[in-house]
């Protein structure tokens, strides 16, 4: 290879950054738990298809257009959207698009180090067979109806793109009730409609919309939260400590630390922690200010 060439993401596998947590250097992990990366697929560009016993999402950051295909369907992404790769799920990306596509990796990767349980392999071709029509399982399984036979497999959603158009249309038609919750102001849990637990096993998404001016009570718990900022300006005060943020920013919560958000416009943030895996074990804990 030539000095100053492109490493395509083919070659590379995934072109990511890691966001390493300036507490937990060298270890390549966002918190105790939990992986964050950045990755980046130009036009063109294949990231090829293959499987781990890891858990992979997907919030949509920047771009529009590219597709990831999940075990023989593809989903086009658009920005907000938030997308799974449930365990030991064919996955490969691509970008048809005439633009460049940035979206944060959430990954339990440090989880499963811990229980000695990461397993992975190629398929040995760049893009899976694609067996599904696009769209399929968001209607098949999204649209609050489950095929009348239907039987539950994996732990994992049946959906694997929750679009953020939608998502935004519901957080706006709720706010119209005026009840906000005083240390979340009106916070989603991103679920598995096949049984209303959380949409991924080891990996709990959210989704929460804080007003303009809105100000939370302290909270704090066990789980570990990383953030994307996805519309709006404020400050979160974390440990006494405040980072302002805008729209793309990602800012991470430790374990047990106070948190308190403040919006100065309507601002909606994604998040992520292994509250679902704590919940399992039966450690998970919270502690509101508010009551
Ligand atoms: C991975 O498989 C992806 O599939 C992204 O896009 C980031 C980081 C470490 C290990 C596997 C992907 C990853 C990863």
């Amino acid at each position: 290879m030539e000095a100053g060439e492109l490493i395509t993401a083919k070659e590379a596998e995934r072109r990511v950054l890691i966001l390493e947590n300036p507490g937990l250097r060298g270890q390549s992990r966002i918190t105790t738990s939990l992986y964050a990366g950045l990755q980046l697929v130009l036009p063109g560009e294949v990231a090829p298809a293959h499987r781990h016993s890891q858990s992979a999402l997907r919030f949509v950051m920047d771009g529009g257009g590219a597709c990831t295909a999940v075990n023989g369907e593809r989903t086009i992404m658009q920005e907000g959207d938030f997308v799974i790769t449930p365990p030991w799920a064919w996955h490969d990306h691509g970008n048809e698009s005439d633009r460049p596509m940035i979206w944060m990796d959430g990954l339990d990767i440090p989880m499963l180090s811990f229980f000695d349980a990461s397993f992975a392999e190629g398929l040995g071709e760049d893009m899976q067979e694609i067996t599904k029509p696009t769209g399929d399982s968001l209607a098949r399984y999204g649209a609050n109806m489950l095929p009348v036979d239907f039987e539950k497999q994996g732990l994992a959603s049946p959906i694997f793109n929750y679009p953020y158009a939608r998502t935004r249309e519901a957080l706006e038609t709720m706010r119209q009730r005026d009840e906000w919750d005083p240390c979340h102001g009106l916070k989603m849990r991103y679920v598995n409609p096949a049984d209303g637990g959380w949409a991924m096993p080891t990996i709990a998404p959210f989704v929460q919309l804080l007003p303009k001016g809105f100000k939370t009570a302290g909270y704090r718990s066990t789980d570990a939260t990383v953030f994307s900022v996805i519309e709006g300006t404020g400050r979160t005060t974390i440990g006494g400590k405040t980072f302002e943020w805008k729209p793309k920013d990602i800012f991470v919560v430790p374990s047990w630390h106070e948190v308190v958000h403040e919006a100065d416009e309507d601002a909606v943030l994604f998040s992520y922690s292994d509250r679902v895996a704590q919940q399992k074990l039966g450690i998970w804990r919270e502690q509101r200010d508010a009551d």
